[in-house]
């Protein structure tokens, strides 16, 4: 295992502000006493100001204004701002990354990947700017023609997680625009840099083409922050990406209000490997998603559900895989494991294995701590694996972190059983040759998630896809496919163009 050198506790604070600089952020106005750490080596990045909740009315009120400017537009056109924003990130990518991986502890690639998935949505909205398609139906009254109409929403307040600190607000951002739509934006505390940087971009590509002012803005700031937005009667959709446990209060709160809420929550995502699987591909679909980003995506695979009669041999590989994952600087080349965000997430990780030992696991790979002589404040982990005896509490509940449950199975409806028993519903994943088996898997009797993939692992999902879950997971969808319909309102018209009034049901209300 390579352990890879760790930067010292000064130098990234300076790097940060450099790449933010780069990106079109004024750092010189966003200095205050917020602290924020780097998980690489749990160093201070800084102190930035945080927004009083108190000022969010006025926020708000500026996003409305805007949204009456903005949703004027044509969708086409609002379609090439969000082209030029996407070009902007293509420019600044390895700058943008670089603040993820300082921010959230994202190796190269994943943040690299991660700016890529914010271009990619970028394509997918400018397409979908002239596609903002209704529906024509036929009318049962002769002389009158039914359609429905597609409108912008109004103000969307994202509200998103430290693990993907740019991408869930510019899958969301991206559509919300060419749909009319402005949006109010309150990242993770743990990633202002990467926020302000990705809306410097936005910025600039919405000055360029003369928009209202208004129509991104960002705020950054502690929960309750967060909590003024959901409240506020303003806010048409709030589309928040964060814990079960998040998701349990915001809910409520916004519908109570009536407004919308979009939620994408915790996922508890398993892979079943069948007994005709190329265990080779298997593998490393497995290891990518379960201890890639640290085991710290929504969509990070948290179980397997192996075929006895391959569950050994699979466990054995998947140990000296485990073995040989490098740990330490995400910044480092070679890399593949960085570090948790941040002391809880490892306090979580350690409570979570002790609980699955106290339950009959046993672990088979990892769990320790690593580089704390050369970054006692940073929080490296070597992935872990516990094979279990069964599906107990501690298998069914998230933890977010690189620890990875192996259960047993004998027959594919166990399995599915399996896959299905826990809480959560957001991704899950099939390894087989069996064609039969793959289409059970992805059918009405299949997995209940709302991914269900086929000799690919839980993660890592492509942008044209509706992205979300089931049960706690919360129920929303966003980025591609149809989810811009979320970031609307529908309108059903009728027109009548007969001159009678003959009336629907075929009532008599003759006057
Ligand atoms: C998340 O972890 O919040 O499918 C989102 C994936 C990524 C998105 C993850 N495209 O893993």
């Amino acid at each position: 295992m390579t352990l890879n050198r760790i930067p010292g506790p000064d130098v990234l604070g300076a790097q940060a502000l450099d790449a933010a600089r780069r990106c079109g952020v004024d750092v010189t106005a966003i200095g205050g006493d917020a602290r924020h750490r780097s998980p690489v080596n749990g160093g201070s990045l800084g102190g930035v100001a945080w927004c009083e909740s108190a000022g969010l009315d006025e926020v708000v009120a500026r996003s409305q204004e805007a949204f009456l400017a903005w949703r004027k537009i044509p969708a086409p056109a609002r379609g090439a701002v969000v082209k030029r924003f996407g070009d902007l990130l293509t420019v600044h990518k390895s700058d943008l990354g670089e603040l993820i991986s300082l921010e959230a502890g994202k190796i190269t690639s994943e943040a690299l990947g991660e700016v890529q998935e914010m271009i990619d949505i970028c394509d997918f909205a400018v397409g979908l700017s002239r596609q903002l398609y209704g529906r024509t139906a036929v009318s049962e009254r002769p002389g009158h023609r039914l359609m429905e109409t597609w409108h912008p929403l109004g103000v969307v307040g994202v509200i998103s997680a430290f693990n993907f600190p740019a991408a869930v607000w510019a899958w969301n951002t991206a559509i919300a625009l060419v749909c009319g739509d402005t949006v109010v934006w309150k990242p993770s505390e743990q990633t202002p840099l990467t926020a302000w940087a990705s809306a410097a971009l936005l910025d600039r590509a919405l000055t360029e083409a003369g928009a209202p002012r208004d129509v991104s803005q960002v705020v950054v700031g502690g929960p309750a922050v967060g909590e003024t937005l959901v409240d506020h009667r303003d806010v048409a959709l709030v589309s928040a990406t964060g814990s079960t446990r998040m998701g349990r209060a915001v809910g409520p709160r916004v519908a109570n209000r009536f407004g919308r809420s979009l939620l994408e929550l915790g996922g508890n995502n398993a892979g079943i490997v069948a007994p005709s699987a190329d265990l080779d591909l298997a593998l490393r679909g497995i290891v990518f998603a379960a201890a890639g980003t640290a085991g710290q995506r929504c969509t990070t695979m948290r179980r397997v559900i192996a075929h006895r009669d391959i569950a050994d041999e699979l466990t054995e590989r998947l140990v000296e895989a485990y073995g040989r994952l490098p740990i330490g600087n995400p910044m480092a080349a070679g890399t593949l494991v960085g570090p948790l965000v941040n002391k809880t997430a490892y306090e979580t990780m350690v409570a979570a294995v002790k609980q699955a030992t106290a339950e009959g696991g046993t672990i088979v790979a990892g769990g320790r701590r690593e580089l704390t002589g050369e970054a006692p404040d940073a929080y490296y982990v070597q992935p872990a694996i516990v094979r279990m005896p069964a599906q107990t509490d501690v298998v069914r509940a998230e933890t977010f972190a690189p620890l990875l449950y192996v259960l047993t199975y004998d027959d594919l409806d166990e399995a599915i059983a399996l896959n299905n028993a826990v809480p959560q519903g957001l991704s899950s994943s099939l390894f087989t040759r069996d064609q039969a088996e793959a289409e059970i898997f992805v059918s009405d009797e299949g997995s209940d998630c709302g991914i269900a993939n086929v000799n690919i692992g839980t993660s890592g999902a492509e942008i044209g896809g509706a992205f979300g879950g089931e049960k706690e997971t919360g129920g929303g969808r966003e980025s591609g496919s149809d989810a811009w319909r979320g970031y609307m309102r529908r309108a059903t018209n009728t027109v009548n163009y007969s001159g009678e009034l003959p009336l629907a049901q075929g009532v008599d209300f003759s006057i």
